[in-house]
């Protein structure tokens, strides 16, 4: 089973009730919340209270992606409002604390990497992670081009033997990468410009068509 998660900020921020509604009735999977700073990335994408505002429409898990330069000035919105799972940066500082403080609070640690970022820097702390989500463009904008150096780093990490989490791609998924690197059991995929799940490549498509068009088995999960 496969989890689609659509990228809240490519969303329209004016329609966000209706959207909602037809992508739960389409069987999305978790909503993925892009939260920046302005100093960890050069943007803003979705506040906490946008945040706090979609997570009174739907019982769907979300996610907080947070690209800022101080987790713990979020990390208290993000248990607040109801992150399901939260990813920290490990480019920020200090993972293993944050990520250890997650799990105190009751909610999956996520652990996202910059597409510079090494196995080798992270491995030690990985028993420490429930998600780990792989950045395939740098973080901060959508619609960008994937780093194709990146590949290879997916491919170690889900051929890892008594992998303990999960993995979760973001930035460029397009569905034939979907279909490859699901196929090589990654888990997860954030579904931006590229998925067609937004933007021009949605042509007219409705959230049922896109999330059976994206789906490997052809239907939502359950
Ligand atoms: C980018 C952010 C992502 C984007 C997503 C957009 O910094 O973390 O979650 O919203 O990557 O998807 P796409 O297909 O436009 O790259
Ligand atoms: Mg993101």
């Amino acid at each position: 089973m496969i989890k689609l998660c659509p990228s809240l900020m490519c969303a329209d921020f004016g329609k966000f009730a209706d959207e909602v509604a037809a992508m739960d009735a389409a069987g999305v999977n978790e909503y993925h919340m892009d939260i920046m700073d302005g100093e960890f990335v050069p943007n803003f994408a979705l506040s906490w209270a946008d945040f706090a505002a979609i997570r009174k429409l739907t019982k769907t898990p979300m996610d907080a992606h947070l690209m800022v330069k101080k987790p713990e000035i979020h990390l208290p919105y993000a248990y607040r409002y109801g992150a399901d799972t939260i990813y920290v940066h490990y480019e920020s500082g200090n993972a293993e604390k944050y990520l250890q403080e997650i799990r105190a609070n009751g909610r999956k640690a996520g652990l996202a990497i910059n597409p510079a970022t090494t196995i080798e820097e992270i491995k030690d702390i990985l028993p420490m992670v429930d998600s780990l989500m792989i950045m395939r463009v740098n973080p901060g904008f959508a619609g960008q081009s994937a780093i194709p150096a990146v590949e290879d780093k997916i491919a170690a990490l889900a051929s890892m033997s008594n992998r303990n989490f999960t993995i979760k791609l973001d930035g460029c998924v397009g569905p034939d990468i979907i279909k490859k690197w699901a196929a090589a059991g990654v888990e997860e995929f954030v579904c931006g410009t590229a998925s067609g799940m937004f933007g021009p490549k949605r042509n007219g498509r409705s959230y049922k068509e896109i999330v059976a068009d994206l789906n490997p088995k052809g239907k939502a999960d359950a």
